[in-house]
């Protein structure tokens, strides 16, 4: 189809829709002129990249950028469908989005979370990474297109939210304003892993990121891979992920050509294969505007951008480096709900607008075409109990003092005061029983996002689940910073999973909320806050797995991520903990073998486990000590990239 009669196309059809939605497509063809290029790096690769050019040349724009794996041809349509916000595309801006090297209509080979190689010589054709192929690019574009002001932003949600974090080391002096949004920092720690634990719940992603294309493409090419998954429509995840019985089955059905698979199971350790992809070590030497952003309720990235703002901050006190923390889940600032809710939960009217048009567009207007304007706060972070904004000038705020949670007899949680340190806390842990980890039944996941703050009422009824909580709060009780679990245990089993959760229960006369699609009763109601699973055997380093000895009394220390959460008056506070939480997270077979994703069914076993009294749970402000990953021994100095 000519593209004159293409375009022709487009403007009737938005022509007759414009007045009923948002004229972002409209507004762009009627605004902007389109191109694609392929930009040559030092290497030779020649990486696709697409430019959206305001029409208007009466001033000159700075370029704003994303670099993605899912396919910058998707805007070489006219339609963004929201991302970037029309705030920004209404600002003028010359958009830039490009295919990653190895993906789609770029050349190379693609590689999962690049390494980065510090330093930046653009002579040496073998030191490649996202980093310089960013530096290539800024360059190229500021010589090739016109118009252009000299500064550069970059943008991202997820996989693209990485690649804007790992443009920052060595970055292009024309790049003044980056924003990772969702990030993943570490595959180990986000995404594919929870702190070691293989999310099961993954299970088909695996396709889009573990096949190398066969030349330039603007189609997906792995597609019949991920069909692999859904030619059997499973109505319920649980029964279809138990039916799989031990990961080495999954390798033999689905992933048995799969490159990134092969790689996740030959380094079931956070060995060198890890170490290398994470991006947090070389976040320094930074010297421009970050703005990272992120969702408490965000079950794919939320130790990436907790700990790329915490990282910069650490590396880099003089930067410019802000966060913002919404009740969001995986991207959800991109997309306005109006009536913003995460699962069953109400939290108010066009929170992601807000953030479009108030923080956003502020950030990359004031660090690229020089607006003036209140500067953001540190911290921008949204409180999920008050469900209100609250600003910080640190994040985790010093000034709060962590409140300690222990244990009790009949299910009591203390604030402050150990009850019984004598005390012991059993349950049976049955890997052919696992603990659901959502309420609802539901199908086969791409990845999960509902459950992160769904009702717990289906676990804390379990006898496989400890259940601690407190009296109905007399005031408002505010939790604002880190978590770390310091939990004393014992069991019968040479290795075990934990899963501790922190949850706000509703009087039982709680009113429904005002925005109610589902109609639940919140009388009762026992919101998931904060949840996170350690896998016991990196109790001492995420490289050195080891098995515990049956019946000692065994350190496990592990943090979960963030909050900031006001339980109020006449909530309670309540702790879970137990040891399977699927099919988000795959079982662990509680004998301890070298590689679980070689188990074999019979090494699956019951396990008696037994939390002490002395164990204790440290919330708010900055709990970290003892966190035995990456992120926490380096935030304590102990790592340097
Ligand atoms: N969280 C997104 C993702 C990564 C890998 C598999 C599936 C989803 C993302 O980071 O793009």
């Amino acid at each position: 189809m000519k593209r004159s009669l293409y375009l022709l196309l487009v403007l009737v059809f938005w022509m007759g829709t414009a007045l009923s939605q948002k004229v972002d497509s409209l507004y762009l063809v009627q605004h902007y002129d389109l191109a694609e290029y392929h930009i040559p790096m030092r290497d030779g690769a020649e990486l696709f990249t697409v430019v959206y050019t305001p029409k208007n040349q009466d001033s000159k724009y700075p370029i704003l950028m994303n670099r993605t794996c899912y396919n910058a041809s998707r805007y070489t349509d006219y339609q963004f469908s929201g991302y970037p916000s029309d705030y920004l595309v209404r600002d003028g801006y010359i958009l830039v989005f490009q295919d990653v090297r190895g993906r789609y209509m770029s050349d190379g080979i693609f590689e999962n979370m690049t390494p980065n190689i510090p330093g930046n010589d653009p002579r040496d054709k073998e030191a490649i990474d996202e980093s310089s192929d960013t530096w290539d690019t800024v360059e190229w574009l500021l010589k090739n297109v016109p118009n252009n002001n000299g500064r550069v932003g970059m943008f991202g949600i997820s996989y693209p939210g990485f690649y804007t974090a790992a443009a920052l080391p060595d970055a292009h002096p024309a790049l003044k304003a980056s924003s990772p949004q969702a990030p993943i920092a570490d595959f180990f720690f986000d995404d594919f892993h929870h702190q070691g634990a293989y999310l099961q719940s993954y299970t088909a992603a695996f396709a889009v990121f573990g096949y190398q294309k066969e030349g330039r493409t603007r189609e997906p090419w792995y597609q019949d891979k991920i069909r692999r998954f859904y030619d059997e429509p499973a109505k319920d995840g649980y029964d279809f992920h138990l039916a799989q019985g031990p990961l080495k089955n999954i390798t033999e059905k689905y992933h048995f050509d799969n490159f990134f698979w092969e790689q996740i199971i030959s380094h079931p350790n956070y060995d060198e294969f890890w170490q290398k992809r994470n991006i947090l070590p070389h976040l320094k030497g930074i010297d421009h505007a970050v703005m990272t952003v992120g969702g408490w309720f965000d079950a794919e990235d939320l130790y990436g951008p907790l700990n790329i703002y915490k990282s910069i901050e650490a590396a880099n006190p003089k930067a410019e480096n802000t966060i913002v923390m919404g009740p969001w889940d995986h991207g959800g600032w991109a997309r306005e709900q109006g009536k913003t809710t995460h699962n069953h939960i109400y939290f108010g009217d066009s929170i992601s607008t807000h953030f479009q048009r108030e923080v956003e567009r502020r950030f990359f207007s004031h660090h690229l075409k020089g607006s003036k304007g209140q500067a953001l706060p540190e911290a921008y972070m949204f409180d999920t109990g008050t469900k209100e904004w609250k600003s910080f000038a640190k994040w985790p705020p010093d000034e709060v003092t962590p409140t300690s949670m222990y244990f009790g007899a009949n299910g009591t949680l203390s604030l402050g005061a150990p009850l019984n340190e004598e005390a012991a806390f059993d349950y049976i842990s049955d890997p052919a029983k696992p603990v659901p980890y959502t309420s609802q039944t539901e199908g086969l996941t791409f990845t999960p996002r509902r459950f992160m703050s769904d009702d717990q009422r289906h676990a804390s009824r379990r006898p496989d689940v400890l259940t601690f909580s407190t009296e109905p709060l007399v005031e408002n009780k505010t939790i604002a910073g880190e978590i770390m679990a310091r939990l004393k245990v014992s069991m019968t089993a040479t290795d075990a999973d934990f899963v501790v959760k922190l949850i706000d229960v509703y009087p039982p006369d709680h009113p429904k909320y005002e925005h109610n699609p589902d109609n639940i009763v919140m009388g009762g109601y026992q919101q998931l806050v904060r949840s996170e699973v350690f896998r016991g055997r990196f109790r001492n380093g995420f490289q050195t797995p080891e098995p515990f000895v049956p019946g000692d009394i065994t350190d496990v220390n592990f943090r979960l991520q963030d909050v900031l959460h006001t339980f109020k008056k006449g909530h309670r506070i309540m702790i879970q903990i137990h040891s399977t939480w699927f099919p988000y997270i795959d079982r662990n077979p509680q004998k301890f073998v070298e590689n679980i994703y070689e188990a074999n069914e019979s090494d699956f076993t019951k396990a008696i486990i037994r939390v002490h009294g002395n164990s204790v749970i440290e919330a708010g402000g900055r709990v970290q000590s003892g966190d035995p990953s990456p992120a926490g021994m380096q935030l304590e100095g102990f790592i340097k990239g």
